[in-house]
């Protein structure tokens, strides 16, 4: 078969398909397919909701999208590491003060937070590869409450966010290397004397999610790539692949693949988070740090096919699977020989006093997926699923046990095939990363869409697949526009959460709070102008505030109402000035009065019939 017949046919399309245009009258076309469209299955109708939440990445937009799933439709935006006027994000003090010095981030990897091996619907973890930064997203209003960083010592935090079973940590690995502590120079030509990568683990707070730096790993300078944590038999491990073995400094293309095989990262964290303790690191760039070929046990590396992208541990913790780009297999260790293979010191030798594991004797087998396999993706029950960026499709095989039959010959443990448009990168499967997946759905992040939606000029719009993996074959059910650029994504159960709609007023401790037009005020001390504001449909109190040129001028903006959906917002005209308040929220914004005149400022979010009339002035005297 074909794959475009599989396509059809796998999809139900396959009547629609054979009717012929020139038979039909214009219009049926549309209600032949309704009926027997797979379309149908992600079809949510007008005041229904959709089942789960798909969170994921918008890549160098700095951003997090969520969309509903199955009906893909983009719901929300979350800023992280970049302004977002929509929700004032970037511009009232608390989320400028986060934001730093940086106007942009380039976010990979969403990561959400686990209690025993399953998603706990806390916090959501995401990693900026440009900035060194990770953040954390809090679940009950699906605010940015951290951004940690820059990582002392990690450059390119693109390895992350890998969360721990018991979100102990999120775990951080870096694309790049540099000369450490960062700030040293040292010339290029002597990479790999000179330049070293990282692996961090971020401390959890399991109270509040608060991030920080717990440790970390020095490593040689390969590119670490993708990587998971480990459960069950593997719990209190973490695995990475990496690139550049060769540690090459330039042409990486050529000089990063000249070796047959990439070396994975085996790591201990708990070795690792033992070791601190026992006072073994080193304070490097203000954190502790270990050198894993003197402090034995921490680190271990296990060659992988070539130039991999990820290495992806299954449901039950027992199998890990690691793809070489530019090999077309999916090569499947047992995490229970690793570990033999550990405790028995069979290594093959090492490099910089860590030790290599031997790959011949540790691989379960190299499953024929296809051509250019960057990610697996596991479905609970027995299932793996690789994205295949050459042959743009998604290969679903089976994972070990095998028989002697397939062993001899493991073409006949993948299962299906299934194309999708164009160069899949990520795919995801809800809670392919815990111990049970959900099984149901899985979402094919394309990295290029080459003409699937109706041109709007060279930048082509991303695209996304939606695919049901409950039968023996996948079924593809639903394409959709997805924000540039989508990296990884996670899926959680929409009833797993209960996200509040407003701030209740008993929880906002802000000391500047008001919460009726008596507590208002404007106060002068010198040239500082503090102002205690209030929003409620519809007006502000107060709505003139005077003021004198080169003042310095605080706005505590509280919206007062307690109802559902009923925000307001601060927009001052030519003052590049927007801040949105939630119900029960209290924001806080600076700036100085630099131009004389009077400048209106007005209710940027439409609250009521009155909206329009929200409105107030800032008059500025020279
Ligand atoms: S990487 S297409 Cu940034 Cu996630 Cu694999
Ligand atoms: Cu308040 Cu519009």
């Amino acid at each position: 078969m074909t794959p475009r017949t599989r396509l059809f046919t796998a999809g139900g399309l396959l009547a629609a398909a054979l009717l012929t245009p020139a038979c039909r009258p214009p219009g049926s076309r549309a209600a032949a397919s309704a009926a027997t469209s797979p379309a149908a299955k992600t079809y949510v109708a007008p005041g229904e909701k959709d089942q789960y939440y798909l969170f994921y990445s918008g890549g160098h937009s700095g951003q997090v999208y969520v969309a509903g799933l199955p009906s893909m439709r983009h719901i929300a935006t979350i800023p992280v590491f970049a302004r977002y006027p929509a929700t004032g994000y970037g511009y009232d003090e608390e989320s400028r003060q986060m934001l730093g010095e940086f106007t942009w981030g380039d976010m990979h990897h969403p990561g959400l937070s686990q209690t025993d091996g399953r998603y706990d619907g806390r916090w959501l973890f995401v990693n900026d590869n440009a900035n060194n930064r990770v953040a954390r997203i809090d679940l009950r209003d699906f605010k940015t409450k951290q951004i940690l960083g820059p990582i002392p010592n990690s450059s390119g935090t693109h390895g992350s966010s890998f969360v721990t079973e018991n979100s102990e940590y999120v775990l951080v690995a870096t694309r790049f290397s540099v000369p450490l502590p960062k700030g040293r120079y040292a010339d290029p030509q002597r990479y790999e004397a000179e330049f070293n990568g990282m692996v961090s683990g971020l401390a959890v707070d399991p109270k509040n999610g608060t991030l920080s730096v717990g440790w970390q790993i020095l490593t040689p300078p390969f590119n670490w790539d993708l990587g998971s944590t480990g459960k069950g038999p593997s719990s209190g491990w973490a695995f990475w692949t990496s690139y550049n073995s060769e540690m090459a400094a330039t042409n990486l293309e050529a000089n990063a693949t000249r070796l047959d095989r990439d070396y994975a990262a085996i790591v201990n964290w708990r070795a690792a988070e033992q070791a601190i303790k026992d006072g073994k690191g080193t304070i490097t760039g203000g954190v502790p740090m270990i050198d894993p070929g003197k402090v034995p046990g921490v680190m271990y590396f296990l060659p992988v096919p070539k130039s991999p992208h990820g290495i992806d541990t299954d449901p039950s913790g027992r199998w890990i699977v690691a793809s070489g780009k530019l090999q077309p297999v999916a090569s499947v260790f047992d995490f229970e020989k690793i570990r033999q293979a550990i405790d028995r010191k069979e290594f093959t030798g090492n490099v910089r006093g860590i030790p290599v594991l031997s790959y011949e004797s540790l691989l379960e087998g190299d499953v024929p997926v296809g051509l250019g396999p960057l990610h697996t993706q596991y479905d609970g029950k027995g299932n793996a699923y690789t994205s295949l960026f050459v042959e743009s499709a998604v290969a679903k095989w089976r994972l070990p046990p095998w028989s002697p039959e397939e062993r001899k010959d493991l073409n006949k443990v993948v299962l299906d095939k299934i194309p999708v448009h164009y160069n899949i990168g990520h795919l995801v499967i809800g809670g392919s990363d815990t111990k049970e997946p959900y099984g149901q759905y899985l979402v094919a992040m394309n990295k290029l869409s080459k003409g699937r939606h109706i041109s709007v000029g060279p930048a082509q719009p991303e695209s996304s697949e939606l695919i049901d993996i409950t039968g023996s074959k996948m079924g593809m059910l639903a394409e959709a526009f997805t924000e540039p650029e989508p990296h990884f994504a996670q899926i959680l159960k929409a009833d797993r959460i209960t996200p509040i709609e407003v701030y209740p007023k008993g929880e906002n401790h802000d000391p500047n709070a008001v919460w009726s037009a008596d507590q208002t005020s404007i106060t002068r001390t010198g040239n500082k102008v503090v102002v205690k504001m209030m929003a409620i449909r519809s007006k502000f109190v107060p709505d003139t505030i005077e003021v004198r040129q080169g003042d310095e001028i605080t706005i505590h903006l509280t919206n007062v109402e307690q109802t559902t959906d009923m925000l307001h917002g601060l927009g001052i005209v030519e003052h590049d000035m927007n801040v949105v308040v939630d119900p029960g929220e209290t924001k806080t914004v600076r700036f100085k009065a630099n131009k004389p005149g009077v400048y209106p400022f007005y209710c940027t979010n439409f609250c009521s019939a009155l909206h329009q009339e929200m409105q107030g002035y800032l008059a500025v005297k020279p």
